[in-house]
């Protein structure tokens, strides 16, 4: 062994032979050997380092036992532990130079050299330590966050001094917190908004160029709004022909456009085009107002655009140039606003809205159109009235509860008739006879249904369940015939629950709305109830167009009118 004269015994480790970590005694790292209990302040496989708080000196070779010295780092600041060879004291992490007698990066006061929680230049007092009272940083005046180093709203850069946003353009006062760069409103650039964008004019109002996208070259303008136009076309926002060319949007060149003059000779000069009846402008290449569709076969040039006045917006008859299409109120249509909306009746001047709605029952009516002039609506079978809310005559309307079945009309499945209480103090306002009690004793009560018409039905129970805890349930039903020959090859069979009701109360089966309801066909139907403990009054067959949400939704086709009560219209 290797052991620089510090130690007297030494052992084998395989380990540290592979790794090559101790050197042998002709200096290279081979063997393996491990110094045990060096001396003289000394560590190492070999024996070759000082232990901590000590340093290895510079005037004594390796194997002096005097090679070790001791560390002069008694300071707070430091570790303990020193430089080699120099003896230079290592800092603790919060402090730093050469005598340890500054605050490290990121601590503050020496000689104290807290850790910095908070951004200094954002608390109070420049503090970087959180207030021990209040447990955070305490921020200044417009800076904000855990560690106070953003600034509020409205406020920007390393001092978070107020934005400079004010003026026209700029949107609420806020700007980006590093450059200061402020918010602006749609039309408005510039660090404080103070200038128009591309694309608009006229600052402080901004107003957009507006450059017709055929006319002009770009859509950017002068600061008195001139969008720069292709040579054919003029005026502010270059949507007509400039002089000489006509025909806008095509802007041809010649005088006058050949579609509009009486003479077919386009090569007279301006102002001497003569136009044909319906059309007009210095070029005769525009149609006059109420016309359009300018052509040469038309022998007037253009052609009456024929609105429907009561029907358009204001009772204009101006058609558009392009296709003649009228500007229609909202609840007419057609090229000339001639015919009222599906669903719209009786076009009037005076309705602001063309037609009114025809407000067919949603019930009664075969759907929301109605005939054009009376309003009448169609109505299904066995319902009449302007909108179909009367019954026909022998005919009445069934209400919710039609399909209503009495459980003290119904037997046992001996078929004897049902045990029934009828003591309004124990069942409030019961139905016909009174109510099926159903015990031990009475665990299941059949009823008889006479179903006409095929649907699907949801069940709706009245009953009283007086015990403290919910009643659980069972209810079928059977095809009459059916019921003793097969188990239940025809049963369809629903979980019912009765929640403590001391009040007459309602159950719906199925429970939820993702149940699948009851699918009866016209037959004479068997439903059993089974249950225990609660007292059944009657029950009621829901078709399945008495609970579909999407049958029940009234289009509301009218537009919501204000009358004044009467003691106000008469104050104003
Ligand atoms: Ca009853």
């Amino acid at each position: 062994c290797n052991c620089n004269g510090h130690a007297y015994d030494c052992y084998y480790d395989p380990e540290v032979d592979r790794h090559k970590a101790s050197k042998s005694r002709e200096d290279k790292f081979e063997g393996g050997g491990v110094c045990i209990d060096c001396q003289h302040h000394t560590t190492g496989v070999n024996c070759e380092r000082c232990i901590p708080g000590y340093y290895r000196s510079p005037d004594h070779p390796i194997d002096s036992p005097y090679v070790c010295y001791r560390c002069n780092c008694k300071s707070d600041f430091t570790d303990g532990t020193c430089e080699d060879l120099t003896g230079r004291c290592y800092c603790k992490p919060n402090y730093t130079g050469e005598h340890c007698d500054a605050c490290a990066e990121g601590y503050l006061d020496f000689p104290h050299c807290y850790h910095c929680d908070c951004y200094a230049g954002g608390t109070e007092g420049n503090a970087c330590r959180k207030d021990p009272r209040v447990g955070m940083c305490v921020c200044k005046p417009n800076f904000q966050g855990t560690h106070c180093d953003q600034c509020t709203p409205g406020h920007y850069g390393p001092l978070c001094q107020p934005c400079q946003c004010s003026g026209p353009g700029q949107y609420d006062g806020t700007c980006d917190s590093e450059t200061g760069q402020c918010l602006c409103r749609t039309g408005f650039e510039g660090q404080l908004c103070d200038q128009c964008a591309p694309g608009y004019f006229n600052y402080p109002l901004c107003q957009s160029c507006s450059c017709d996208s055929r006319g002009a070259v770009d859509n950017n303008c002068s600061p008195a709004g001139q969008c720069r136009c292709h040579v054919n076309f003029a005026g502010h926002t270059c949507n007509q022909c400039a002089l000489g060319f006509y025909g806008y949007p095509s802007c041809t060149l010649g005088s006058c456009n050949p579609a509009g003059l009486v003479t077919a000779d386009p090569s007279l000069a301006p102002d001497s085009c003569a136009c044909r009846a319906y059309v007009e402008g210095p070029a005769c290449d525009r149609c006059k107002p109420l016309y359009w569709n300018l052509t040469p076969d038309n022998p007037y040039g253009c052609t009456s655009c024929k609105c429907e006045t009561k029907g358009t917006i204001s009772g204009i008859a101006e058609c558009q140039q392009g296709n003649g299409q009228c500007f229609c109120k909202p609840n007419t249509c057609g090229q000339f606003c001639s015919v009222c909306k599906d669903g719209y009746f009786s076009m009037e001047n005076t309705n602001y809205f063309g037609c009114q709605g025809c407000r067919c029952d949603v019930g009664g009516s075969l759907g929301p159109s109605c005939e054009e002039r009376s309003g009448a609506c169609r109505c299904r079978q066995n319902t009449r009235g302007p909108t179909c809310t009367q019954p026909v005559r022998d005919h009445y309307f069934p209400d919710l509860h039609h399909l209503k079945f009495e459980l003290e009309e119904g037997t046992t499945p001996a078929g004897r008739a049902v045990r029934f209480g009828y003591n309004p103090l124990e069942f409030e306002g019961f139905s016909w006879r009174g109510y099926a009690q159903m015990s031990s004793i009475q665990p299941k009560v059949v009823v008889t249904l006479n179903v006409t018409s095929p649907d699907l039905f949801r069940l709706v129970f009245r009953y009283v369940s007086r015990g403290s805890a919910i009643v659980e349930g069972r209810v079928s039903v059977v095809e009459e015939g059916k019921f003793n020959i097969c188990g239940n090859c025809t049963e369809q069979s629903k979980q019912i629950v009765f929640a403590p009701s001391t009040e007459p109360a309602f159950v719906t089966v199925p429970q939820n709305s993702f149940g699948e309801p009851f699918v009866l066909n016209p037959n004479t139907w068997s439903l059993i109830v089974e249950a225990e403990g609660v007292l059944l009054d009657y029950l009621v067959l829901l078709p399945s167009s008495y609970y579909e949400a999407p049958i029940l939704q009234l289009k509301v086709t009218d537009p919501c009118t204000y009358q004044p009560a009467p003691e106000q219209a008469t104050q104003k």
